[in-house]
């Protein structure tokens, strides 16, 4: 029989554990018998994840693009959480679909110290210690928008490609040091995503959703928990999924005349 890993030696750090894949991967690896750090800004929810999962759960109350207080929660974590060796990088958001002349400007910078920046100093802050405790794996949230292009995309899309560049770079300097590297690619996923990127229009939200089947947080959680528990010598460097009713479009040719 297939040997995978043993969830139950797993300390799992994840960012964005307030909704989405985030809470759906605590809630995983805590059923599987792992321990969590669960983080994120909205303090209730952190609370009520806390209570659902119990004592192998500890949340953190944090706003990644805030590099001291990240690296000062990580420099703090009580024992036995100090001994991470799973990080999870999730903490990200897409605001706004304009196109590039129209879209703000905040908006981007947001985008970026969030899906950039918090992502930078939370595996900055984390990987010495993974990689001092014998070795890890460092779990990072791409998307397909860091692959294909689309009207809207600008800098989102652009983040997440920092994110997959970030990811594969990591993986050739940890070389020999035993910490795995998997970026995680979705497309098409229903979670509190589209709320934030059309600023809590649900409307405009439920849109991308309607008619159609897309992922959920589970499916994203699942395959995050599949790639780190196979077997240490196998590594899942990218992994794009999609909505099975979600493919690719024709080019655009814009026509004169
Ligand atoms: P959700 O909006 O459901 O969850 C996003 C999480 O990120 C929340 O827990 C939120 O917590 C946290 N977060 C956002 N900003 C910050 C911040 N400044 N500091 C700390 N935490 C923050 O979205 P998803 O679960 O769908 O998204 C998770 C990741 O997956 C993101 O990086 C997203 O870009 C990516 N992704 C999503 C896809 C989708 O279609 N849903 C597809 C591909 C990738 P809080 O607000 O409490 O701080
Ligand atoms: C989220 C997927 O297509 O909305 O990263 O950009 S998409």
């Amino acid at each position: 029989m297939y040997k995978t890993l043993d969830p139950a030696g797993f300390t799992v750090f994840i960012t964005g554990a307030t909704s989405g894949f985030g809470a759906a991967a605590a809630r995983r690896y805590v059923a599987a018998g792992a321990r969590v750090i669960a983080s994120g800004r909205r303090g209730d929810r952190l609370a009520d994840l806390k209570a659902e999962l119990g004592e192998r759960c500890h949340t953190i109350e944090l706003d990644v693009r805030d590099r001291p207080a990240l690296e000062a929660a990580i420099a703090g974590l009580p024992a036995p959480f100090d001994a991470v060796n799973i990080v999870l990088a999730n903490a990200g958001l897409a605001l706004g679909l304009q196109p590039a002349a129209e879209a703000s400007l905040d908006d981007w910078e947001t985008m970026v110290d969030t899906n950039i920046r918090g992502l930078m100093v939370t595996i900055r802050a984390l990987l010495p210690g993974v990689i001092a405790r014998g070795g890890g794996h460092i779990v990072t949230l791409g998307s397909v928008a860091g692959e294909y292009a689309y009207p809207g995309g600008s800098v989102y899309g652009a983040t997440k490609a920092f994110v997959k560049q970030f990811a594969m770079n990591l993986r050739s300097d940890l070389q020999g040091k035993n910490v795995r590297v998997t970026n995680i690619e979705p497309g098409l996923t229903e979670t509190e995503f589209s709320l934030v990127r059309f600023k809590g229009d649900d409307t405009k939200a439920a849109a991308p959703y309607a008619g159609t089947t897309p992922m959920n947080g589970d499916d994203i959680a699942e395959a995050i928990f599949w790639a780190t528990t196979l077997p240490a010598h196998v590594n899942i460097n990218r992994l794009e999924m999609m909505a099975t009713t979600q493919a690719w479009g024709p080019f655009a040719i814009h026509r004169e005349g």
